[in-house]
């Protein structure tokens, strides 16, 4: 009996796509079971291998199968308001980085998201939540960056703190705010970065409302001087740093992120070989936003070779927000990955799970079915994994066990 199990659920008659880095695509191990307790994985495998188990409950997958909650690792769910009217602008042919320069753009969404309560904010970003939860996503990284004053900054990262309270869901915050100048500081950018280092990240860190730091480095954000500054100022806090780099030109920003040991840059549709190399070295996650290159249209493509080649991992993510990608739809970004930037299904999968987990440096507890990790599940009606990058707009998710829990839909 020493080798006897004791679980607090069993999930049988499963086919699993781990998503573990060893063994078949995917990670696929055929007629498994999982035994969960305390809400995390206490073994997974072949039936047939499987140790003897007591278990307080037992369920039936009935031949589906089984994959880890799906992680989005890049989102700006807390905003108020929307720009529905720029996106008609845009089908005009006026470009992202006009409509930012003439006031529009992520201003607009600063002024609506100032003049909007916290109770106001936490609703709408709730809603979001629960649609992202609705398609099997069990972790969500919010950003703030649409206060851009200490108060609001503060306001948003609040609401995203809330969210885990109100729903079975784990969320991992960054602070961004140095997403835009807002308007008090047009001529004094410089000004600014001393405020988010001086005044707001030190607020941030002492009401531990976020688990990481991000800056916008672009001709219509922030230089890579002002980038430094920010992430030493979050170095100096203990608060690991990621960057939006390298999306509409190259300013080098991944470089300048590897050199601060990043969990990862964000977009980088025109990062080169030389930054691909330097994030290489520093074990920083490239993640992709198919979302925002769609409704952007653009047309220079991230560089998937290059990331290959340099075995750099590959996340995915919805980069959910009301100007660049409003898209709160993380599977359709699967197909997305692999019509547009040609990623295997395979690899789509991955940058939604196991390695959207290594990009928020939780790759230890999530991202994949293997023994210790947090008892994330999906049960999903498909008759391989590859379906999922596939199909579009049809909903396989049958179950979900939120650490160990069945959430109920
Ligand atoms: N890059 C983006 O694509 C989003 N933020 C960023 O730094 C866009 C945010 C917005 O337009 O509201
Ligand atoms: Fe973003």
């Amino acid at each position: 009996m020493a080798d006897t199990l004791h679980a607090d659920l069993l999930l049988t008659n499963a086919h699993l796509a781990t998503m573990s880095p060893a063994g078949e695509p995917y990670g696929i191990i055929r007629d498994a079971s999982v035994a969960i307790a305390e809400g995390r994985i206490l073994w997974a495998g072949k039936i047939t291998e499987q140790p003897a188990v007591i278990a307080k409950a037992e369920h039936d997958c009935q031949g589906q199968w089984l994959l880890p909650g799906l992680i989005d690792c890049h989102t700006h769910l807390v905003f108020a308001g929307n720009r529905a009217d720029e996106f008609e602008q845009r089908l005009q042919g006026v470009s992202y980085a006009d409509i930012a320069r003439q006031g529009g753009g992520i201003r607009r969404t600063v002024q609506a998201t100032r003049e909007a309560s916290e109770e106001a904010l936490l609703a709408l970003t709730l809603k979001r939540a629960r649609t992202l939860m609705g398609q099997g996503v069990s972790c969500i990284e919010i950003k703030s960056g649409y206060g851009l004053d200490t108060d609001t900054e503060l306001k948003m990262l609040r609401v995203a703190r809330q969210v885990e309270q109100h729903l079975p869901v784990t969320v991992r915050t960054t602070f961004l705010g140095a997403h835009a100048l807002p308007a008090e500081y047009q001529d004094d950018a410089d000004g600014y970065i001393d405020l988010v280092c001086n005044e707001m990240l030190p607020q941030v860190k002492a009401e531990n409302l976020a688990d990481a730091v991000d800056v916008f480095c672009e001709s219509i954000g922030f230089s890579r001087e002002q980038t430094h500054k920010v992430f030493a100022a979050a170095q100096n806090l203990g608060l690991p740093v990621k960057l939006h780099a390298e999306q509409l030109s190259n300013l080098g920003g991944s470089e300048l992120a590897a050199s601060f040991n990043a969990l990862s840059v964000d977009h980088i549709e025109y990062l080169d070989e030389a930054g691909v190399s330097a994030i290489a070295k520093s074990g920083t996650v490239a993640t992709l936003l198919p979302g925002a290159f769609y409704y952007l249209k653009e047309t220079q493509k991230p560089p998937i070779e290059l990331l290959r080649k340099y075995r750099v991992p590959m996340a995915l993510a919805t980069d959910f927000n009301p100007g660049s990608s409003p898209v709160c739809n993380l599977p359709l970004m699967l197909n997305m990955a692999c019509t547009l930037f040609a990623l295997t299904p395979e690899e789509a999968l991955r940058g939604i799970t196991i390695n959207a987990a290594k990009a928020l440096g939780e790759a230890e507890h999530m991202g994949s079915i293997e023994t210790g990790k947090l008892a994330n599940i999906l049960q999903m009606d498909i008759s391989h994994p590859n379906q999922l990058s596939y199909e579009i707009g049809i909903n396989p998710l049958n179950r979900v066990w939120h650490q160990g829990r069945m959430l109920t839909r």
